[in-house]
């Protein structure tokens, strides 16, 4: 299938052949691959596990992110949307302006992604009530809220389980966890940038909890602050080892980070060849994961539809309004309607199918936009 002298110049000769075979890939290959100064090589290998899995297929989702508030307790220092209670640039939803947010002027939703910062007080019935208005909103819509980070604080707060804070959640109405939080699993960088947060084993181990609860999630990984590549690999194989377990998790996210505005202060963002290479790596070492996708509000629109042949297959979705990327810098316009997303999957030469979250094809859905 690949040239050999090529992979062997490059000293991939035996990681190429691990991918033709459909083998699984250790934590040294995948610090290989990242060390691979042709990201062309990496490509082709990661298009190939790309292709066996979605052929032409490239994925999209009729969706609205809502941030209910960027209050938090937290203070990572990568993030620019959190702000403390009482800051002049924090904001809290209230109840009417979330329905209005989720009510998308009329128009049918296939999915609603609800996340926020871990506010000091809003109890876990604000959200109960929330989600439950949302569903009458919006009764069709799947709704995929609150990431590993917020349901710990939610228990914490209430004095109960993480198991408990699930199975409320998922009797009003949350039928799937997005996958932030997660940030990069390595004990030395959350120790610097977010020692307050829910550490790794607390966020997998929430994740399982969810898996078994019948929630299933995503899985993030924010990459190109400080982390290294090994780090990143070990992140990769974390969620790997979890999913040979629970067969949870939908999609892979790797988040590039947005350097504006951040406590982390001045610093480069990630470059072209470093996003491509992250996705392809991730789609060659997450082999039980079915999709990567690449977020294009991170990315840009226009990276996002070349790491569809890089490795990814999800492109996201329309999402509307998005704060955390965009407080941070990122440069992607707001939200994107359907026809431009199927026109920069075409474009791309692939094809668009419209999906649900957990990625089963939707047709002549009401919300059918733009
Ligand atoms: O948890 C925070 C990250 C996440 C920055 O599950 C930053 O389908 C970049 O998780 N630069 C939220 N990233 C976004 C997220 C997500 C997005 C789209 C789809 C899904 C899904 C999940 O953003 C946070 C954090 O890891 N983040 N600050 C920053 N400066
Ligand atoms: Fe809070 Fe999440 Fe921002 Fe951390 S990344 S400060 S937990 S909103």
């Amino acid at each position: 299938m690949f040239e050999p002298r090529y992979y062997r110049n490059l000293g991939l000769e035996e990681i190429a052949r691990k991918v033709s075979e459909g083998e699984r890939l250790t934590i040294d290959d995948g610090e290989k691959l990242f060390a691979c100064p042709e990201v062309t090589a990496v490509g082709a290998l990661a298009h190939l596990a790309r292709t066996r899995l979605h052929g032409k297929s490239a994925y999209y989702v009729v969706n609205r992110h809502i941030n209910y508030s960027n209050i938090c307790v937290n203070g990572c220092r990568f993030c620019a949307f959190s702000r403390k209670k009482g800051d002049p640039l924090s904001f809290e939803l209230s109840e009417e302006q979330i329905l209005e947010k989720a009510g998308a002027g009329g128009r049918a939703l296939t999915e609603i992604h609800v996340v926020g910062g871990c506010h000091p007080d809003l109890p876990l019935s604000f959200f109960e009530n929330i989600i439950g208005r949302i569903r009458e909103v919006q009764p069709h819509a799947f709704i995929k809220a609150f990431t590993a980070v917020e349901v710990a604080h939610f228990a914490k707060k209430e004095g109960v389980s993480v198991g408990e804070v699930l199975a409320r959640l998922k009797s009003a109405g949350v039928r799937m966890l997005p996958g932030g939080g997660a940030e990069v699993f390595s004990d030395r960088v959350r120790k610097l940038l977010c020692p307050e947060k829910l550490d790794a084993a607390g966020w997998l181990d929430v994740v399982r909890q969810a898996h078994e609860t019948g929630i299933r999630s995503n899985a993030t990984m924010l990459y190109g602050h400080i982390e290294t590549p090994r780090e990143r690999v070990e992140h990769m194989a974390a969620l790997r080892e979890l999913q040979d377990g629970t067969g949870g998790f939908v999609c892979f996210i790797p988040l590039a980070f947005q350097p504006s505005n951040t406590p982390l202060g001045p610093m480069a963002p990630t470059t072209g060849v470093d996003d491509l290479k992250t996705i392809a790596v991730s789609r060659l070492m997450l082999d039980n994961i079915a999709h990567i996708k690449a977020y294009w509000v991170m990315l840009t629109v226009k990276l996002a539809q070349t790491a569809l042949y890089f490795g990814a297959d999800d492109f996201d979705g329309t999402v509307v309004e998005e704060k955390i990327g965009h407080m941070a810098g990122a440069r992607s316009q707001q939200g994107m309607t359907r026809g431009e997303i199927e026109r920069i999957i075409r474009e791309g030469g692939f094809e668009p199918v419209e999906r649900d979250s957990l990625f089963r094809p939707v047709s002549g859905n009401a919300a059918r936009q733009g």
